[in-house]
């Protein structure tokens, strides 16, 4: 290994760029989406290193801003700035249009020219479906900084570590042990520290994580597998990382955690209560989903007077069949209860989601017209979910009966139902969704 900047006696930081890449894919909207894993290495740095952030995805961009089509909604979410695109040969067969989402590549290759040349560059990889994005950006370092060490960490290099070394990387941090980075780069980050939010210019809308991993063990997740057992994250640093994101402006705030309700009341409930008691003004959501099966009476009051506006539950299918091949983490019963609680602590039920997927390899018994149906019954909205087949998972290493798992981009969410259901058959059922949606009160 070289010697990196942070070895020796310099007193000059080194120069570290964040980068969150472009998106390339059939369809992306902005749901709070935030290189949460990024800003949290970043964040572990604070004071050691001169950061500079490129967010391909930042909608508070002035590009973006002054584009009246791109505004957010009321809860800071929204469209992404977009280019059509050639779609790669191994999707070409799906019927719909290809993208490029983010801020166009020039902005990119004059922000390096700039403000370059930098030490290093981290880069966010996200849905292992998304590497042409990181690919993208790799190249572009490559020409306007050839002595850059570029180092890859998140989702698609913790799932697909043999393909990202193929995108010519210098380093990648698979799974959530940071130790061989700071090795790597010869420093000791502080794991207390919050996540490196100052890096944006202008914010309103974040993200925390209470905990990691989750106790379910879903047979189409990665989550057991990369994060292990459940654990909460110490409160104090959750804490320091809302007061951090305040004093930002931020107004919205959307929960990353894969369990966020289990052992509510060790950490659910006193992080809302502390929320209450220093009269912290936010609204919360939680786009990744809730368990259903733990929200009690207590739970769901309380998540209303602390802020939360937006409640995105798994459901996945009303199937007891399907329900217990996949790991039984909810049941139809506890979804009811759980909107009956939220509704009598005040949330309106067009707030209210249920997440069911779409084009799962056991849909035969998943009697998704069913379980649509059933959520809709309980007045709130229905969202279906498409499946996307995760590596090493069960049903995922399944779904090499219809792709070839080894290349990411057939991974691809909107890909994978259509090729397991039909285009005509995924259009169906996304327009019996829109229209049990458009019949609520
Ligand atoms: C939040 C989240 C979302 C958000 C959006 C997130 C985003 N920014 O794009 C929402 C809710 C919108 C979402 C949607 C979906 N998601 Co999602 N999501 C997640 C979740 C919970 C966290 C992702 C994240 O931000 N991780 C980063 C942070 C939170 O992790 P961290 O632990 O602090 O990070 C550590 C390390 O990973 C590492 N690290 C992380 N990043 C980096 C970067 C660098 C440079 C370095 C050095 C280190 C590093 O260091 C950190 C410290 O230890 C993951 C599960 C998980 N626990 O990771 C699923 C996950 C990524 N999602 C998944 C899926 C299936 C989906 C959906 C397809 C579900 C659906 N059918 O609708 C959609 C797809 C959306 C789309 N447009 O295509 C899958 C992955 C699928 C895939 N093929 O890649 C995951 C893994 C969950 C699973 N079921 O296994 N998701
Ligand atoms: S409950 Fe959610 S995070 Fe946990 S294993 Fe199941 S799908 Fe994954």
């Amino acid at each position: 290994m070289e010697a990196s900047k942070f070895s020796g006696e310099s007193v000059v930081e080194p120069r570290i760029l964040l980068v969150n890449p472009p998106i390339y894919d059939f369809a992306a909207y902005d749901f709070w989406l935030k290189p949460y894993g990024l800003l949290s290495v970043a964040g572990c740095l604070r004071g050691k290193a001169d950061f500079k952030l490129f967010d391909y995805l930042d909608r508070l961009a002035p590009f973006v801003t002054e584009r009246k089509e791109l505004q957010s909604d009321k809860w800071g979410r929204g469209r992404f700035y977009c280019e059509q695109i050639q779609s790669s040969a191994c999707v070409s067969e799906i019927p719909r249009y290809f993208r490029r989402f983010g801020l166009p590549r020039r902005m990119f290759e004059d922000f390096l020219r700039q403000q370059g040349p930098f030490d290093f560059v981290f880069i966010q990889t996200m849905m292992t479906y998304w590497y042409q994005g990181v690919s993208e950006v790799i190249v572009d370092i490559r020409k306007a900084c050839s002595g850059t060490k570029i180092i890859l960490g998140g989702n698609y290099v913790t799932l697909c570590g043999s393909h990202a070394r193929r995108l010519g990387a210098d380093f990648l941090l698979q799974g959530t042990n940071l130790e061989p980075l700071w090795q790597y780069l010869n420093v000791t980050g502080e794991l207390r520290q919050p996540a490196f939010w100052e890096a944006y210019e202008k914010l309103n809308a974040g993200v925390l994580k209470l905990s990691d991993g989750c106790p379910f063990n879903c047979t189409y997740c990665s989550v057991p597998k990369v994060y292990g057992r459940f654990k909460a994250r110490p409160l104090e640093r959750s804490l320091a990382e809302l007061d951090l994101l305040c004093r930002l402006g931020v107004e919205n705030i959307a929960f990353y955690d894969d369990a966020l309700l289990f052992e509510a009341e060790e950490v659910l409930m006193p992080f809302l209560k502390e929320v209450l008691k220093r009269d912290i003004k936010v609204n919360f959501h939680s786009p990744n989903a809730l368990n259903a099966r733990f929200i009690t009476e207590e739970l769901a009051k309380l998540m209303l007077r602390a802020g939360f506006k937006t409640f995105y539950l798994g459901f996945e299918s009303a199937s007891l069949q399907w329900q217990r091949r996949t790991g039984s983490k909810v049941s139809c019963d506890e979804l009811e209860r759980a909107v009956e609680h939220l509704a009598a602590a005040g949330a309106d039920r067009q707030d209210i989601t249920a997440y069911q997927i779409l084009g799962h390899p056991y849909s035969d018994i998943q009697q998704l017209e069913d379980s649509m149906r059933f959520a809709n019954s309980l007045g709130i909205r229905g969202m279906l979910a498409d499946f996307s087949p995760i590596p090493e998972t069960p049903d995922g290493e399944y779904c090499r009966k219809w792709v070839d798992m080894d290349e990411p981009m057939l991974h691809n969410k909107t890909a994978f139902p259509i090729i397991l259901l039909g285009f005509d058959e995924v259009n169906r059922l996304k327009d019996l969704q829109r229209r049990l949606n458009r019949e609520l009160p």
